[in-house]
């Protein structure tokens, strides 16, 4: 048995498949991206990998010496749940269980049966040091579709990604995969916001999966479009026909592990403390771990979803609009506004940005 024969299998007792190895070597193309798209402003506020492109493109800074770049794929393809009577906000299907916990598991583990024979590895998934797609690409794990995201042939995109950086030499990929979009463009034409600007470029100021994370107001114009999202947006990635004709079953290579949480109660979430949307929501990424973030998102979520004359969302709407946040009160003026519910709203704020959310006839 070879030692890429030993990592495949550690890879495989983890639920990790497919797996691939890339030559390590400098992604230029992805700092090219990078660096062209910060320039045109289409990574809008972003850090990420953006922050030092020069760095999350460069596998000899992660590990001296690096040789190669072994590159695993867990699937989150996982059938919905039946959408509860409440009035609820949809989690995107990457965040419905903690699919990175073990998927680095599953990589620590290969990079500790390298480590055993000598060399050096270390691991990453969505850190930020490594763009993780473009060195899946490269170790021909799939293509790139026109909506960004990485494709398994025959299997679709519903994978998170992650490498293994090492200065063992292996067998890397005989070639790359080659593009199975074809003609199709489902996904441009499918995205709510228009913000595939083109095949696989993203402008993240239009990017519902951004704007849920981004701190600040959310952007008045695509407020309507972010519909009941309170994480993600898989709408680029649902009317995928790859995606589209998998078998919507959990995937036997990654069995789940922990409870799937695909739909939020709207109001109990606007009623928690800090610390219950915290441990409710905390692997989720929040701005400076602020839970304002996550409530902001839901006092959209409620302008587009709930039932203005519902004594309920009324109350809910009051005690926002009493907040002694203005991001959230700007927030619930526009939710109460949509909803029809102008006998809440006040004359005036002491607050720009609630004036002038009060002021929008
Ligand atoms: C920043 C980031 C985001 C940003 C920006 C996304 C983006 N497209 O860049 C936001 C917050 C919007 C986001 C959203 C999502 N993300 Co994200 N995100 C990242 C992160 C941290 C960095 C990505 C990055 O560096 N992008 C830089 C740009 C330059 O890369 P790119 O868009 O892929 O560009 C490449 C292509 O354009 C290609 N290319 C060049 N020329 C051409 C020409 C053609 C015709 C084509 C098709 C392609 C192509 O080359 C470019 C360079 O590699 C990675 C984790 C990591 N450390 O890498 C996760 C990651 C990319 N995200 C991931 C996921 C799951 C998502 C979401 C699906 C989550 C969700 N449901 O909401 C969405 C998908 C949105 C989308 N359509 O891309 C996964 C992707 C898995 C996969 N199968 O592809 C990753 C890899 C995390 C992980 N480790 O699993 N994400
Ligand atoms: S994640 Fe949503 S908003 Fe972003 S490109 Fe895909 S469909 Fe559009
Ligand atoms: S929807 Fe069509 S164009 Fe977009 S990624 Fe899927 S196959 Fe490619």
């Amino acid at each position: 048995m070879t030692l890429l024969d030993d990592v495949r299998r550690i890879a495989a007792d983890h639920g990790l498949d497919p797996v691939g190895v890339a030559p390590a070597e400098i992604l230029d193309r992805a700092r090219r991206e990078l660096f062209a798209r910060k320039a045109a402003g289409l990574a809008d506020s972003m850090q990420f990998t953006y922050k030092n492109p020069e760095r999350s493109t460069d596998p000899f800074v992660a590990v001296r010496g690096a040789q190669s770049v072994i590159v695993a794929a867990r699937s989150y393809q996982r059938a919905e749940s039946e959408r509860p009577e409440l009035a609820v906000a949809r989690v995107a299907r990457y965040a419905w269980s903690d699919h990175y916990a073990p998927l680095r598991e599953g990589l620590w583990a290969i990079a500790h049966r390298l480590r055993a024979e000598g060399y050096r590895a270390v691991a990453y998934a969505d850190d930020n040091t490594v763009v993780d797609r473009e060195v899946a690409y490269r170790a021909g794990i799939g293509w790139f579709g026109k909506n960004a995201n990485l494709l398994v042939p025959g299997r679709g995109s519903w994978f998170v990604l992650g490498c293994v950086i090492t200065d063992a030499v292996l067998p890397t990929a005989p070639a790359v995969v080659d593009d199975g979009c074809g003609g199709c463009r489902r996904c441009l034409d499918g995205c709510p916001t228009g913000a595939i600007v083109a095949p696989g470029v993203i402008d993240a100021r239009r990017c519902l999966a951004w704007l849920v994370q981004k701190p600040g107001i959310f952007p008045a114009e695509y407020r309507e479009a972010l519909g009941d999202r309170i994480y993600g947006c898989d709408d680029c990635q649902d009317v995928c026909p790859v995606n589209r004709r998998m078998d919507p079953a959990p995937s036997p290579a990654a069995p789940m592990v922990e409870e799937v949480s695909a739909w939020v109660p709207v109001l109990e979430l606007l009623a928690l403390d800090d610390a219950s949307i915290l441990e409710r929501h905390g692997r989720w990424y929040l701005h400076d771990r602020d839970p304002r973030w996550v409530r902001r998102n839901a006092l959209v979520i409620l302008g587009n979803i709930g039932i203005g004359t519902d004594p309920d969302v009324g109350e809910t709407l009051v005690r926002y609009l009493r907040s002694p946040d203005p991001v959230l009160r700007a927030h619930a003026v526009w939710a109460a506004r949509t909803l029809g519910r102008h006998d809440l709203l006040p004359n005036t704020d002491p607050d720009p940005s609630v004036l002038a959310e009060l002021l929008v006839q």
